[in-house]
């Protein structure tokens, strides 16, 4: 059993995850149309991701015989105009998550929910990476991306991305 409060963020961090995954497949079908098909691949990939992120904690409310919650995911309504754009939002976006995340994490500390806390710790540790990824992304679209050489090359590497399964499990 969750505290109702913990029960009400975890489903709506169900949602944030899933709108995620669509705002990054969102991103990802840019790239495609724009031809640049590893940024595409590359966001295909982080989509998949948030997927997963979004299952983890349905199954984490449903293991705890909690009620799940469904909420309308709303559509990422983006018109991009430039390469750059997309990395900059997907910056942005993380940094909210994170904020999310952050803030369930207080609420089920001061609770003294400490399996709720511990259960979080992964998606702590997880931001972080993101944050990085998004930041370094964006410094090296920034240093190479403008010259069409540069952004071949990038965008031939960042189609080398491979799926991983999240290293949390939540049976
Ligand atoms: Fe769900 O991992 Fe970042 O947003």
């Amino acid at each position: 059993m969750l505290n109702k409060k913990i029960t009400e963020l975890l489903n709506s961090q169900i949602n944030k995850e899933f709108y995620s995954s669509y705002l990054y497949l969102d991103m990802s079908n840019y790239y495609f149309e724009s031809n640049l098909n590893g940024f595409g691949k590359w966001f295909a990939i982080q989509a998949q991701e948030e997927y997963e992120h979004a299952m983890l904690f349905l199954k984490y409310i449903l293991n705890s015989s909690e009620k799940v919650e469904l909420n309308d995911i709303v559509s990422p309504n983006k018109h991009y105009t430039d390469f750059k754009q997309p990395l900059e939002g997907s910056m942005e976006h993380e940094i909210y998550i994170t904020t999310a995340i952050n803030h369930i994490f207080d609420e089920a500390y001061s609770l003294k929910d400490f399996k709720t806390v511990q259960f979080l710790e992964w998606f702590v540790k997880e931001q972080g990476e993101e944050e990085k990824n998004a930041d370094d992304l964006l410094k090296r679209f920034e240093m190479f991306g403008t010259d069409p050489r540069g952004l071949y090359l990038l965008d031939a590497e960042l189609g080398t991305r491979v799926f991983k399964s999240p290293s949390i499990k939540v049976k």
